[in-house]
């Protein structure tokens, strides 16, 4: 077998081969030289070594379901293409009766996760959700509940007049059991001033997500990046993340299970009405996941996101640090409303194909990666 060094074409990365080879961390300038270094197999190589030390050939998916209980939105982000203001044709909000009669459709037999983040609606309280959660954990008892990014969460306690802690108490009782790692844009504040105007920030990101982890509640992470970020943001970003999870752990806590990179979607939103932004490029998005498995040394998953990067580049991911494709994706809005062109939601043998012909094991997971048998 070759050595990884030997796969390394750039002489500056021997260093960063050598301290991946040794467990070490990496650092600021390492994670700027990542993104730098025109040797992207030697950065792919690194990232595949560290995964298969702790993944082996391993890749999961989740047979999940996307569901926004809400359109409406007070932020004005202005990569998002889904919100909608009151008084917009287009604005709903779903009550419990018909997420569950929706739940019901055929197409969603089999589902094992409910992923929902929505707007930022000021109709809807505590009350609502303590209604969703019970009514919905009450008919699909094995459904995992994936709801609010921090984002929400810090919005509809606040508008709910309880503090994040008791909010999220009631939210738990109700059902909610983990969150997933949407709202975290960039953490850089001005570049979070330029693009989410109107949205909380980092340190309301992070603060939350740590409580969170403190209340047992396993949370995942993301990064948008590919719009008017530079190299320097995104891997202050991750470190971000990366100090969080050190806390987290070291408290006992399960803390981010898994991190997203999110490439930026460009269709019918202000950001690329008033930028001239490309779409991200296959070398991007595998650099991106990448740098990710390589900086973020203590979180356990990486996704390719199929959804925002096409099912053949998230395949040719795994080879690049990813462990996990996400999962069927049943119904997405936010990436599609921006221009997506992947498939709206792909069959669970489909993914199981993308994985076995990518050189993997398929395993079917559910939300804290317990696996079960193939059917
Ligand atoms: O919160 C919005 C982002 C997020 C755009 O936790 C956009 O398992 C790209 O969080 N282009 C929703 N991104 C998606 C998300 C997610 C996806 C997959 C898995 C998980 C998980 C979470 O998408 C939003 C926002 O950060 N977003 N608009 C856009 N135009």
């Amino acid at each position: 077998m070759l050595s990884l060094q030997s796969r390394i074409r750039d002489p500056r990365l021997l260093p960063l081969a050598e301290k991946v080879l040794r467990g070490e961390r990496l650092s600021f300038e390492d994670g700027l030289l990542l993104y730098e270094t025109p040797d992207l197999t030697g950065v792919g190589a690194m990232a595949h070594h560290v995964r298969l030390s702790k993944h082996g050939r391993a890749a999961y998916y989740v047979v999940s379901r996307r569901l926004s209980y809400t359109n409406v939105c007070y932020t004005h982000c202005q990569f998002c293409a889904f919100q909608a203001k009151p008084g917009d044709p287009r604005a709903y909000a779903l009550s419990a009766e018909q997420i569950i009669a929706e739940l019901e459709k055929p197409e969603n037999a089999g589902v094992r996760e409910l992923h929902m983040t929505s707007g930022h609606n000021p109709k809807l309280k505590i009350d609502y959700f303590e209604d969703l959660f019970t009514k919905i954990k009450a008919r699909f008892p094995s459904i995992h509940l994936k709801v609010f990014t921090m984002i929400e969460m810090d919005y509809y306690a606040r508008i709910s007049g309880l503090s994040t802690d008791a909010f999220l108490d009631r939210c738990m009782a109700a059902g909610l059991e983990s969150c997933p790692g949407g709202g975290a844009e960039i953490f850089d504040e001005e570049l979070r001033e330029k693009i989410c105007i109107g949205k909380k920030d980092a340190q309301v990101w992070l603060d939350t997500a740590e409580l969170c982890h403190r209340k047992g509640l396993p949370t995942n992470c993301t990064m948008l990046y590919g719009h008017i970020e530079e190299p320097k943001h995104r891997v202050d970003h991750l470190l971000r993340l990366r100090d969080l999870q050190d806390r987290s752990l070291a408290a006992g806590y399960t803390g981010f299970l898994a991190f997203i990179p999110l490439a930026y979607q460009n269709e019918d939103n202000e950001l690329s009405a008033t930028h001239v932004i490309h779409e991200t490029t296959g070398t991007q998005d595998l650099r991106e996941i990448a740098v990710a498995r390589l900086l973020l040394d203590n979180i356990p998953h990486i996704k390719a996101y199929w959804v925002m990067i096409s099912p053949g580049l998230a395949q040719a991911g795994l080879s690049y640090g990813a462990d996990d494709l996400d999962g069927t994706v049943i119904a997405e809005e936010i990436a599609h409303l921006a221009g997506a062109k992947s498939p709206q939601g792909l069959q669970q043998g489909e993914l199981m194909r993308l994985i076995q012909d990518a050189g993997f094991e398929a395993l079917e997971r559910d939300n804290l990666y317990n696996t079960y048998a193939a059917v």
